[in-house]
């Protein structure tokens, strides 16, 4: 959204575990981890570590409704990519040379150089592509913290409150969620607007997440998102 424009300051409650999540949409942020084509279409990444992508070409639907219906009260959109400069001097050696993939970071690849900002598997899949003025951030870790300005970007915006999707759990997601908590946010996971290429992992983080009396933050299913949404 602009800059100017004035966002719903009212409480809305999503009926999440372990408890009731409270977030207004002025000062919540919708995060969108990772939903590019490098890890969602053969060809890219996820394919060259030997997963099986089209496990998390299904979440799809569930994120673009979510989007569109963020969108449409005006909340605040941050999408990232997992992304390197194309010189790779902010991927060590500890990422890129690990493990045998068949196409390594930086390679050139079906849909360019494997993670390298402006290739074309760093694009976000044209189902959840950014609008103009939403935000969107290259990040070269696993966390969206992690040497990039997603923390100043969310402060300035006046967030607080961020609502998670995208992929995977375990990976991009948890690690970003984890690393929101710390810095102080409110943090929820949508269950089925998240996916793994190990579906036991992604059942495992999420009951990390919401351990312990929400030790990490809170899960909800989109339905009760979209029913919160609509009940303001
Ligand atoms: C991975 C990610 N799994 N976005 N990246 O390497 O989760």
């Amino acid at each position: 959204m602009n800059s100017g424009e004035v966002r719903d300051a009212r409480t809305l409650v999503v009926e999440a575990q372990p408890f009731d999540f409270p977030f207004e949409v002025a000062s919540t942020a919708l995060v969108i981890i990772d939903m590019q084509r490098d890890f969602i279409e053969p060809g890219g990444f996820g394919a060259s570590l030997g997963n099986d992508v089209s496990l998390l070409a299904a979440i799809v639907p569930a994120c673009r409704t979510v989007l569109q219906a963020w969108r449409a009260q005006g909340g605040l959109v941050l999408h990232t990519r997992e992304a390197h400069r194309p010189d790779l001097r902010d991927c060590p050696p500890a990422k890129r040379l690990r493990g045998n993939p068949s196409l390594r970071i930086g390679d050139a690849g079906p849909m360019g150089r494997v993670l390298v900002s402006g290739e074309p598997g760093v694009q976000i899949i044209p189902a959840l592509a950014p609008l103009p003025g939403e935000i969107v951030v290259d990040k070269p870790g696993k966390g969206m913290f992690h040497a990039t300005p997603v923390d100043l970007l969310l402060q300035q915006a006046g967030i607080r409150t961020l609502l998670f999707m995208g992929v995977t759990t375990e990976v991009c997601v948890q690690t970003s969620m984890r690393e929101a908590n710390d810095r102080g946010y409110e943090c929820l996971v949508l269950e089925d607007c998240t996916e793994s290429y190990f579906p036991a992992f992604k059942a495992a983080a999420l009951a990390m997440i919401r351990a312990q009396g929400g030790i990490v933050g809170w899960t909800a299913g989109s339905a009760e998102l979209l029913a919160a949404l609509h009940s303001g």
